[in-house]
């Protein structure tokens, strides 16, 4: 079936040929005639070549490796969007697949944002866990000092918006996204209008279905950059400590 529907699922790609292939199927049968597009950092492992080969309907947008970044991902592929949602979503089966229907039906509903919040988060170390709260906790405080919008799983990856907003949104504060960090939704919150109805839908979280995991412990100080100028200097000073020892 040919791609008429009013989403975009974007999935931001580093290295899933293990996943990919199985996610493009899975999301065309539950899907059909939504577009899929596939935001590879040009991955050394013939991700791009999968969406090429695929039979169905999905575009594959391979980036300079120079811009690598997760975040500069979403916000490339929301910039390229032509429907009027768009999807967020992990590659590697953590965010159910499922649950997108739920999120676009919270947008046709009149949402600006619907957020998938994670409830069983027992498929991360004890240590991600512990990190993920410190950082959620963090931006809450960053967003709410601001009057800015915020959600019980600012960290989730998980997301689906209006396209012309969050392209506004993106357009408006380009230089200051931090486009080599992990949590694109932290900053759509910052630079989003303070009135925005958000709807937040509930999931489990899974473990990876395979393939590894890109995430490094350094994300923490991509966060701290993105809480302003105080978060900034306090990046750049751990940066130099790590450096030294
Ligand atoms: N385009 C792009 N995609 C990325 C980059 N880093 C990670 N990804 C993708 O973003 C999604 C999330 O990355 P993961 O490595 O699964 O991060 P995570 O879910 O926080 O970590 P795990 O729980 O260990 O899987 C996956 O689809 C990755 O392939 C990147 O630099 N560029
Ligand atoms: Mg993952």
């Amino acid at each position: 079936m040919a791609a008429n529907g009013d989403a975009t699922i974007l999935l931001p790609t580093l290295n899933e040929v293990d996943n990919i292939g199985a996610m493009l199927r899975t999301l065309t049968d539950l899907y059909p005639g939504q577009n899929i597009v596939v935001v590879d950092d040009d991955s050394e492992d013939g991700t791009a070549a999968v969406v090429r080969e695929w039979q169905g309907d999905a575009r594959v947008i391979v980036r300079d490796r120079s811009d690598r970044g997760l975040s500069a991902s979403i916000y490339d592929g929301i910039s390229a969007c032509t429907t009027p949602y768009f999807v967020v979503m992990d590659c590697d089966f953590q965010h159910p697949p499922e649950k997108i229907a739920e999120l676009l039906q919270a947008l046709r509903e009149g949402a600006d944002l619907a957020i998938g919040v994670r409830t069983d988060r027992s498929a991360l170390t004890p240590f991600r866990r512990f990190s993920s709260s410190v950082a959620h906790i963090m931006a809450h405080c960053y967003l709410s000092f601001h009057s800015q919008p915020s959600s019980t799983d600012i960290m989730t990856g998980f997301f689906a918006g209006r396209t012309e907003l969050f392209q506004k949104v993106i357009g408006e504060s380009e230089g200051d996204l931090e486009r080599r960090g992990f949590k694109a939704l932290f900053d759509l919150l910052k630079f989003c209008p303070p009135g925005i109805v958000i709807r937040e839908v509930v999931f489990d979280f899974m473990p990876r279905k395979a393939g590894e995991s890109k995430i490094s412990p350094l994300v923490i100080i991509s966060i701290l950059r993105q809480c302003g100028r105080g978060g900034k200097s306090a990046a750049a000073l751990i940066s130099r400590i790590i450096k030294r020892v």
